[in-house]
């Protein structure tokens, strides 16, 4: 029906404001609609709070009985941190239930059968691409035991992330700095190695006009202790840091961060000496963290994409060119030939005033 994309792009718009907040839970959005005209509209803000369909019948009331209910994930049928979706549905008179993504997650699934075995009109894939595109961080998490990884840079156009001398910002302009703290936000961490700290002092929060911006966690990864504890990085405030080091890192150096508040996981080295990247995903995941965002420096994304560890590259472009021995965004060893090289799918380009943003996908064998 004409109706149901519009519908379903509202209920997706909505799942959007539960972006960045609701890990390791879906972000799901949902629009109730009679004749026409939405009567309720919910989303899920995060862990234990109402699911999207929950709060969209709360809104609705008995505006709901003979209704449609659009929700981007097929709707739960599980007691959960919450009562199931189906049941509400049921409850509240709708007859009939579009959907966009079915529910992978085993303890949840079941949902579209058990309504249509109630006599609900239930019609599935409705923006299925724009939802999977919202999900992707949760479907990830589903099926593997690491974060989803982004890989973000911003370059001249001579790919470059800085001049000889170290200058950095700022290569991109305002609309794609606004873009990339999006990007921040959207995600439950933020990594960045331990020479970014040393040059850049990032603080690595969001800064958007927003009122209470979600903020990441803040990974470092500092092989040997190198950063500065007074790096407004460890600063504490936000959702706070954590310092991904080996054993060399002196242990004097380590207990100066743990008495800032930052969070030391002493991992593994690989065989150069360096955290084990694969290790560290590994404890995040198992600490519950779905998606990473990891800004750089060279050596650190050299070490994820030589590791085969990232699921998706945004790169922003700027119209400047620095030449000479200006720093490359992804050292490593790279690829010995250019089929092995890491071709992205499913590109999407934007304008960002001057600059341009690049995204896609690495797709796994
Ligand atoms: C829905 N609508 O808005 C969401 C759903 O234990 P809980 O209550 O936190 O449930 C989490 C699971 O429920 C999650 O893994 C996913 O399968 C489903 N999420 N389902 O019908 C929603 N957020
Ligand atoms: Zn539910």
């Amino acid at each position: 029906m004409a109706d149901d994309r519009r519908f379903m792009l509202r209920a997706l718009e909505l799942a959007r404001k539960g972006e960045g907040r609701v890990s390791p839970n879906p972000p799901v959005g949902c629009v109730v609609a009679k004749d026409g005209a939405i009567v309720g509209e919910g989303w899920h803000d995060g862990p234990g709070t109402d699911h999207a369909e929950a709060m969209a019948l709360k809104a609705a009331g008995a505006k709901a009985r003979g209704a449609t209910v659009y929700v981007t994930l097929e709707p739960c049928n599980h007691h959960g941190r919450t009562p199931p979706c189906v049941d509400a549905i049921l409850k509240s008179g709708a007859d009939a239930v579009v959907y966009a993504v079915a529910d992978p997650n085993p303890l949840a699934a079941g949902g579209a059968a058990r309504l249509k075995a109630e006599g609900v009109d239930v019609r599935a894939g409705v923006c299925e691409t724009q939802a999977r595109a919202l999900l992707r961080f949760w479907l990830h998490s589903l099926k593997s035991p690491r974060p989803y990884v982004i890989a973000k840079f911003a370059t001249s156009l001579d790919g470059k992330i800085a001049t000889p001398g170290g200058e950095s910002k700022w290569i991109t302009g305002p609309l794609a700095r606004e873009r990339a703290h999006g990007l921040r936000r959207s995600v439950d961490a933020v990594l960045v190695g331990a020479d970014t700290v040393i040059a850049d002092d990032p603080a690595l929060t969001v800064r958007l006009p927003e009122v209470a911006p979600v903020q990441p966690l803040r990974v470092v990864v500092d092989s040997k202790g190198r950063t500065p504890p007074g790096a407004l990085v460890y600063d504490r405030g936000g959702r706070g840091a954590v310092l991904a080091t080996t054993a060399a890192a002196p242990k004097a150096r380590r207990a100066a961060y743990e008495e800032l508040g930052v969070d030391v996981l002493v991992l593994p080295a690989d065989g150069k000496g360096r955290v084990d990247i694969d290790e560290l995903l590994r404890t995040l995941r198992k600490r519950g963290l779905c998606s990473v965002l990891v800004e750089g420096g060279g050596a650190v994304l050299g070490s994820f994409f030589d590791g085969g560890l990232i699921d998706e590259v945004c790169a922003f472009v700027a119209p400047v060119i620095i030449g000479g021995a200006g720093r490359t965004p992804v050292a490593g060893a790279g690829a010995a030939r250019l089929a092995d090289a890491t071709r992205l799918a499913e590109v999407e380009t934007e304008r960002l005033g001057p600059d341009l943003m690049i995204r896609g996908l690495v797709r796994k064998p």
